[in-house]
């Protein structure tokens, strides 16, 4: 059994939506940041830096096997699996670079604007037309990048899983200043499928 620890946000739901694409069991187990589970210490004898997601594979022989970043939980998931990784050499590296992409570029600065426009007490609006401007930036390559295509590298792949949660959770923070309409076409077919919905189950029960 693989024990999925996870919260509904952009990193947890990539780790959660990369174990029901692929269909392997697992076991989703909540952790809820709101009640600062993510320090406990029974989990940061899991993850040290005590934040989610993590994954605990108890299948493979001896000890556990413990894995943290979203990023390479995906990659588990698919290798294990042998799911969502293109085959075409060419392509697979494309798929890696949409993914980093999603876990860099997107995932910093869409967090860094929901700081500074959502939580922070003070606004400053400098600060927040900055890093608007670099998440339209960032949407903006991923939408051309979706324009005639049905997923981020033609077929659905570990890309797709990896921007899927930010675009989703995010969006919100710039659909005043713009529109991406193969985005938003692409989380339509994505929100179609069933591992899809049952991966995002943390945040739709
Ligand atoms: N680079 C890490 C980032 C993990 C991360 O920032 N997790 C957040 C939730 S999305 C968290 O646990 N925050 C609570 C905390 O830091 O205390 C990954 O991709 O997994």
């Amino acid at each position: 059994m693989i024990d999925v620890y996870a919260w509904k946000t952009t990193n947890g739901l990539r780790a959660t939506l990369a174990f029901a694409e692929c269909g392997l069991e697992h076991r989703v187990i909540p952790v809820d940041l709101t009640l600062k589970e993510q320090k406990l210490p029974g989990y940061l004898a899991i993850n040290p830096a005590g934040q989610i997601p993590a994954m605990v594979d108890r299948s493979v022989g001896g000890a556990p096997y413990i894995l943290t970043q979203s990023g390479a939980i995906v990659m588990y998931a698919c290798t294990k699996a042998r799911k969502l990784i293109p085959e075409d050499q060419a392509r697979y590296f494309q798929a890696l670079k949409w993914s980093m992409q999603a876990a860099t570029d997107i995932g910093g600065t869409s967090a860094a604007l929901q700081q500074v426009a959502v939580i922070a007490p003070e606004k400053v609006p400098s600060i927040i037309e900055l890093f608007e401007q670099r998440l339209v930036r960032y949407f903006g390559f991923a939408d051309q990048q979706l324009e005639g295509r049905q997923f981020l590298v033609d077929e659905i792949s570990f890309a797709d899983l990896m921007l899927y949660p930010n675009y989703v959770l995010r969006r919100a923070l710039v659909d005043a200043v713009a529109d991406f309409p193969n985005l938003r076409a692409w989380a339509d077919r994505m929100a179609q499928r069933p591992g899809v919905q049952f991966g995002m189950r943390l945040l739709n029960p």
